[in-house]
This record gives C-alpha cells, sequence and structure tokens, in this order.
C-alpha cells in the first residue's frame, strides 16, 4: 500500500489511490454486439414502443426465469410502484420503512397515499414486523415492505399481519433481482412485487422496472393502467399513464439476462474479497450474505461503529472520496428527514430511533462487473489504513474543519 503515513492521503495532501473515479453503481453490460444487432433488428423495424417484440419476449422470459404467472414490463421502478399501488385499490395510509429510497415513499405521496414510516430491525434494515401493529390505523389499507440490499425482508411475518388485518402486501424489490426466499424466487410474495431494472441495478434496461403478480384480474389492470388505460382503440376503461417500457430498454433487458449468471460470478467475487479483506477491522462491519439463498451481490454494504474506528461514517467517506472512491451513504437521512416528510412530521425520528442509527452509521462500496479484484484490495487497505489511523485522522479532520 502506498500510504506511509496520514500525510499520503489525499485529503492531506498526498496522491489519490486512483486516477479515475470509482462510482457505486457502474451499469453490468451484457453481450455488446448482441445488443447492438438487436437495435439494428428494431430500427429496421420501425417499432420503438407500445408493446414491442422485444418487450413481449422479455416480460415471456422474466416469467420464465422467475417462475411467476404475470410480468408488466414498466418504464422504470417508481412508476411501476405507483401503478401497482393503485391497481391494488391502495389508499389512505400504507406503512412503509423510512430506511429505503425516497421513491418507495414518493410513489405514495404522489398520489396523496400517507407513508407511515416504520422502523426497521437494525440486525436486517428490513421494516420490523413487530412494530407495525403499532401502526395500524383505520384509515391503513397496505404494506409495502422492502428487501433492501437485496436480502430478502421477513416475508412470513409480514404475511402474517397482512392477513390479520386484511392489508394488501406489495414488496418494492426493486434490489432483489436474481434473489431467492427459501429457494423461491423474489416475485412471487405478496400481492405483487415491483422491480427497478435502472441503470445502477445488478440487472438493468438503461431505465426500466416491472410489477410481477400471480393475479390474473391484477395483472390485466396493471396492463391496461400502464398503457392510460386503453382497453383497444378509442376506449378508455381505468385511469392510466404512460408506463411502458421501450424497445431498447427490452433489448438492453434480453441481452443483460443472457449474462446474469456472469453478473453474479463477478459480484460474489468481489463481496468475498471485501468481506475477508474487512471482517477483521475493528469497528467496521459487513452486512453478509446467505450463500445457500440465490443472491445478486449487488450491494457491499459496511456499518461503521464511530465508538471503535475512532473516526465517524461521514469522517471515512470523506476520505475515501478525496481517494477518488465514492462511496454512497445509502439510505441517508432516511425518508422521514426529507421534504415533504420532515415538515409533515417533523418528529418521526422519535418513533424511528434504529433507522436513524443505522442511516448514520451505512456506506455502500463499489462493486459490479467494472471493479476489479485489485480494485477491491486497493478500496480495503485505505479502508484499514484509515481505520487503524482513525484517531489521529479524525483530530486533523477536525482541527482542519475548525480553521
Ligand atoms: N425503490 C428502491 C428501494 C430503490 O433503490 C429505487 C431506486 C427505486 C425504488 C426506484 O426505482 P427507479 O425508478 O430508479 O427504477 C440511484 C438510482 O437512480 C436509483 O434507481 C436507485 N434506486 C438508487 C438507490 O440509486 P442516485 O440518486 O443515488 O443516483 P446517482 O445519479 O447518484 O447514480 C448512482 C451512481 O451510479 C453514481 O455514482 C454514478 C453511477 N452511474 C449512474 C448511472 C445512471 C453510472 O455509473 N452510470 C449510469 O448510467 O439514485
Amino acid at each position: 500500500m502506498i500510504k506511509n503515513g496520514i500525510e499520503d492521503l489525499v485529503i492531506f495532501g498526498g496522491h489519490p489511490v486512483f486516477d479515475d473515479k470509482l462510482h457505486v453503481g457502474r451499469p453490468n453490460i451484457g453481450n455488446r454486439q448482441h445488443f447492438l444487432d438487436l437495435m439494428n433488428d428494431m430500427l429496421d423495424r420501425r417499432w420503438f414502443s407500445n408493446e414491442g417484440p422485444y418487450v413481449k419476449e422479455f416480460e415471456k422470459k422474466i416469467v420464465e426465469y422467475l417462475g411467476v404467472k404475470h410480468c408488466i414490463a414498466i418504464c422504470n421502478g417508481t412508476i411501476a410502484l405507483e401503478i401497482a399501488t393503485r391497481a391494488l385499490g391502495l389508499k389512505g395510509e400504507i406503512i412503509v420503512p423510512s430506511f429505503t429510497f425516497i421513491a418507495t415513499a414518493h410513489s405514495l405521496q404522489w398520489q396523496e397515499i400517507t407513508p407511515v414510516f416504520c422502523d426497521i430491525d437494525h440486525r436486517t434494515h428490513h421494516i420490523n414486523p413487530k412494530v407495525i401493529e403499532k401502526m395500524i390505523t383505520p384509515r391503513t389499507t397496505g404494506i409495502f415492505g422492502v428487501h433492501t440490499w437485496g436480502r430478502p425482508c421477513d416475508i412470513e411475518a409480514l404475511s402474517e399481519v397482512a392477513k390479520k388485518y386484511n392489508l394488501k402486501l406489495l414488496f418494492d424489490a426493486s434490489h432483489a433481482f436474481g434473489c431467492s426466499h427459501n429457494g423461491k424466487m423474489i416475485g412471487n410474495f405478496g400481492n405483487a412485487e415491483v422491480f427497478s431494472f435502472h441503470a445502477t441495478k445488478f440487472f438493468n434496461t438503461f431505465e426500466g422496472g416491472a410489477v410481477v403478480t400471480d393475479n390474473d384480474d391484477l395483472a390485466i389492470k396493471i396492463r391496461l393502467m400502464k398503457n392510460f388505460g386503453f382497453a383497444g382503440y378509442d376506449n378508455v376503461i381505468y385511469i392510466g399513464t404512460n408506463g411502458k417500457m421501450n424497445e431498447a430498454s427490452a433489448a438492453m433487458g434480453l441481452t443483460n439476462l443472457e449474462s446474469i449468471d456472469e453478473f453474479v460470478v463477478i459480484n460474489r467475487r468481489n463481496y468475498e474479497c471485501y468481506n475477508s479483506l474487512l471482517n477483521n477491522i475493528h469497528g467496521i462491519k459487513i452486512l453478509r450474505y446467505d450463500d445457500h439463498e440465490k443472491q445478486n451481490y449487488q450491494y457491499i454494504i459496511l456499518e461503521v461503529d464511530e465508538s471503535e474506528t475512532g473516526l465517524s461514517r461521514d469522517k471515512l467517506l470523506k476520505v475515501l472520496h478525496a481517494e477518488n472512491v465514492l462511496a454512497r451513504r445509502y439510505f441517508y437521512p432516511g425518508c422521514h428527514r426529507m421534504e415533504p416528510y420532515s415538515s409533515y412530521h417533523p418528529n418521526a425520528g422519535l418513533l424511528l430511533p434504529e433507522t436513524e442509527k443505522i442511516a448514520n452509521k451505512v456506506l455502500c462500496l463499489p462493486t459490479g462487473t467494472s471493479v476489479r479484484p485489485e480494485d477491491v484490495i486497493q478500496i480495503c487497505e485505505i479502508i484499514r489504513f484509515v481505520v487503524e489511523n482513525g484517531v489521529e485522522v479524525n483530530q486533523r479532520l477536525s482541527a482542519e474543519t475548525k480553521r
């Protein structure tokens, strides 16, 4: 490692370990030529959207891959959440974790449904089913579980609460494409599950998403709603929107589906490398995946315990960014601390102690097919070096901030 003393850190005047920026969320890309061939055919065909042949094939392949009855491809995950919510007839209040990407909450508020933020279990980072019952009111119509980091939330417990109170259960499975729970692919649970296929996701269609469900009537409704509510020419039977996936996205999806196993192999290699190099650093905990299930290993998640490292997550982040390692604080500061929610309920944090604790500790590191093992080794060496010199780095950063 090239750092002999803390003055070698870029933040104190040294040279960066990486010349180019290393991002979290660099897209995984399948066979380029295959994609370009599909694009050529698409241009020849002059069919770009509106249930084109690639979208139909893509939906069929997703149905086969997940073992679900229906897949409706959508233009992105946020619109997919909105459409699924509306098609399920949800209104009033829906219980959601605050520790999630803002789109989970916004997809509800956009429809004037109130997201009621529920605390997480700090061990799993998932909505805590034990707390949910306390948040149910006569206005509650549903629960959103989020399979954060691709690890399934407590599906059985959530299903029980939903059944007991006659609530709909929808899963935001944006992180969990290609993952399983008890051997069954994510996509098969609750009333419906929603995926994001955004560029930064394990599996991407540039922008994109899908709703998957086994419910025939719900699937028909979603399919109509994503096309303005049109049921044939000149006949609109629901309020709808434009949620259609375009053909270029579907072609990217078809291309990437063929390489999905290779993406997993690379992500797993990176995860194992991170895991072995970081697991004995005091105050740094890496989130583990259950190797008995199918995983996509897309998120390398650390919890930084300042009482042991001597410096906060935010200071570690600052040092890493200076070295061109663009780690991210997903999902800081929690939806309840963002607008409009923080104005509506300024004291919501009092009911979300675990969310607040985890949102202040979590750091997400770069992985994916663009990240090489030698990059991972270097990133881990920087982290080890900074934590080993945590007290000194902290003091110096604090002194510089005061100046
Ligand atoms: N629910 C959950 C739980 C979600 O995580 C998300 C999306 C959704 C719902 C909504 O699904 P979508 O409507 O997005 O399909 C990013 C993504 O934009 C967002 O899709 C994702 N979650 C979220 C976790 O991360 P930002 O604001 O952090 O994006 P940004 O622009 O900072 O990009 C992230 C990193 O990725 C950057 O470091 C650069 C890199 N990047 C990004 C793009 C777009 C690339 O290298 N290439 C690219 O093409 O939200």
